[in-house]
């Protein structure tokens, strides 16, 4: 039977069981398409490295004897999505049998479920890349009931067996958090390894993005600093095996703007390759363990965390997304609808952690955890952006954004959207916090001591505003109950020119 067997800009997993034997009547399809490439504004870097990373794979395929169809947009543009190109495809070619592995995004598996072929059946696999199968999701997650990462992570670990000795935690600890997340003091500064950047010339790819007028945003060069096929890759996650992850934990939570490779820190850079799955999550694990057993600088303390991230909040932040789409997708539990800020796509403010968080964003298309979390995704949360916007700009803006992780992880953890599914109580907070663990303060026109007055830090006056906006939702909470008497016991003129603050800042934002 002659089949077609489609793969997706972030299937590329040369372990797939597809590829195990070459079949002469198999072609393997890639293809650039338009509605792929503009359903959301992404980064040009992001565009770039996909596309480039897709032909790297087709050739791969080639090389190892498979028939190809590789079509790039020049080709494929009178087709506005996979739909249209397919069934033309299919008359064209006379293809019996169309095979798709299920997309990671809701959006797209139901269009390719929606599939209706003449004389072609349609049939889906699965991506082989998760540690829980897709049907065992259920056994895990519940819809619109929270979960915690905490007892998901501790399953995962006994069922993998990673970092585990005799049924107990090595190390005798679960969780290393506490040893965990400190300030970089100036002199660790020196401790920041050079990041292994990649060199691939994607002029041709840019050129084929501006012909066609696919809208981008960000700025990427000629010669892409991302891994854009599997050997890159695994030269990554060894350079991070060799030179961060020591370091890891320790500064996992830190944010300095003093430094050239600031923006990369000890974080490993490795969800762009993971998410196009041209690695697994197991194999990036185990080189982690690996180099734990054989490094004595890799503490445990290094390695639960990083293990903890991949087995616990990338698995979770799935299924989360899956057992409650698409539902999730317009959630909005604090009704907050204020629209996002311009300076979101400039950088261009007087704050000066989020013109380092959003800059760096539109410089390479990346910002690590907390960046994302506590400098851009709490500034939405306090200022009470629109959830919508709030998640196409993160879906845009990063090379590793894809729904199924981006979404749970701003909707639900981030701007706490979804009323407590990801996490118990909103990560809010004030400029003390980005005192606490970055020195963005220290090159700042505002002053992070202050709540009142036109130099005063506008997170401050803007964190008060969000909890008493949120007072009978959030005082519920035995969490932040605590926070409300700190607020009461202030006086009331005080708390008046703190709401004063926030109220004229927010109304300049609109
Ligand atoms: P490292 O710090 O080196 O961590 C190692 C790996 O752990 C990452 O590559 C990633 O695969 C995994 N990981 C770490 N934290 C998370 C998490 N919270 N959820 C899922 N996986 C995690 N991650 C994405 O992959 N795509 C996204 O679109 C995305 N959007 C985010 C939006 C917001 C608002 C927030 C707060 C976080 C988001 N994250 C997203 C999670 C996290 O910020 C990124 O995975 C991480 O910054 C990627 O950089 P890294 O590879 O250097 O990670
Ligand atoms: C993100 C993306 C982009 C920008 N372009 C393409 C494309 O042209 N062709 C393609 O097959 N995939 C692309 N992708 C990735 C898909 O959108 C991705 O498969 C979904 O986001 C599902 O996670
Ligand atoms: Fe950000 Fe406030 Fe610090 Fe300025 S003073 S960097 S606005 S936290």
């Amino acid at each position: 039977m002659k089949r077609l067997r489609l793969l997706l800009g972030d299937q590329l997993n040369p372990d797939h069981p597809w590829f195990d034997s070459v079949c002469d009547d198999t072609t393997y399809l890639l293809a650039e398409v338009w509605e792929e490439a503009t359903y959301v504004r992404h980064h040009r870097q992001k565009v770039a490295g996909i596309f480039c990373a897709m032909s790297h794979f087709a050739g791969n395929l080639r090389a190892a004897g498979h028939q190809v169809l590789h079509l790039d947009l020049d080709v494929t543009r009178k087709h506005p999505d996979f739909t249209t190109l397919l069934t033309q495809l299919v008359s064209e070619h006379g293809f019996q049998g169309v095979e798709y592995q299920r997309p990671d995004e809701y959006r797209l598996m139901i269009q390719l479920r929606g599939l209706e072929l003449k004389n072609a059946k349609v049939v889906e696999a699965d991506t082989e890349h998760f540690l829980v199968p897709f049907g065992e999701l259920e056994q895990h997650f519940q819809p619109g009931r929270s979960s915690r990462m905490e007892s998901f992570y501790r399953r995962m670990r006994r069922k993998t067996g990673l970092l585990m000795t005799e049924g107990q935690p090595e190390g005798g600890q679960w969780n290393y958090d506490t040893a965990n997340r400190k300030r970089l003091k100036p002199q660790d500064l020196e401790l920041i390894p050079q990041p292994l950047k990649f060199d691939d010339d994607v002029s041709a790819v840019l050129d084929r993005i501006d012909r066609h007028q696919v809208p981008t945003l960000g700025s990427c060069e000629r010669r892409l600093a991302w891994p854009v096929n599997r050997d890159q890759s695994l030269a990554l996650l060894e350079s991070f095996c060799r030179n961060g992850l020591c370091h890891f934990g320790t500064f996992q939570d830190a944010m300095t703007h003093r430094h050239r490779h600031a923006w990369s820190l000890f974080h490993s850079r490795l969800s762009f390759s993971l998410n196009l799955k041209m690695l697994h999550p197991m194999e990036v694990m185990q080189a982690a363990v690996a180099a734990y057993r054989d490094n004595p600088a890799v503490s445990i303390e290094q390695v639960e965390g990083f293990v903890r991230q991949i087995l616990g909040w990338r698995e979770f932040m799935r299924g989360i997304y899956w057992i409650n789409m698409p539902d999730y997708a317009s959630c909005n539990a604090l009704a907050a609808d204020r629209p996002l800020p311009r300076f979101f796509w400039t950088g261009d403010t007087e704050m000066n952690c989020l013109t380092q968080a959003i800059g760096q964003s539109l410089d390479r298309g990346y910002a690590h955890h907390i960046q994302r979390l506590m400098i851009t995704g709490n500034f939405c949360l306090i200022a009470g952006i629109n959830p919508d916007e709030v998640d196409a700009w993160y879906l845009g803006i990063y090379v590793d954004a894809f729904e199924w992780v981006e979404m749970p992880n701003t909707r639900g953890m981030s701007q706490f959207a979804d009323g407590g599914i990801v996490g118990s109580k909103p990560y809010a907070a004030g400029g003390n916090y980005v005192s606490r663990m970055s020195d963005y303060c220290e090159g700042c026109r505002y002053d992070v001591k202050q709540k009142t007055g036109a130099g005063a830090c506008p997170l401050n006056a803007l964190y008060w505003h969000f909890m008493v906006r949120h007072r009978e939702r959030l005082e519920r909470n035995p969490r932040v109950a605590m926070i409300y008497r700190n607020w009461d016991r202030q006086e009331i003129e005080t708390r008046r020119l703190v709401l004063e603050r926030a109220e004229g800042f927010l109304a300049d934002l609109t």
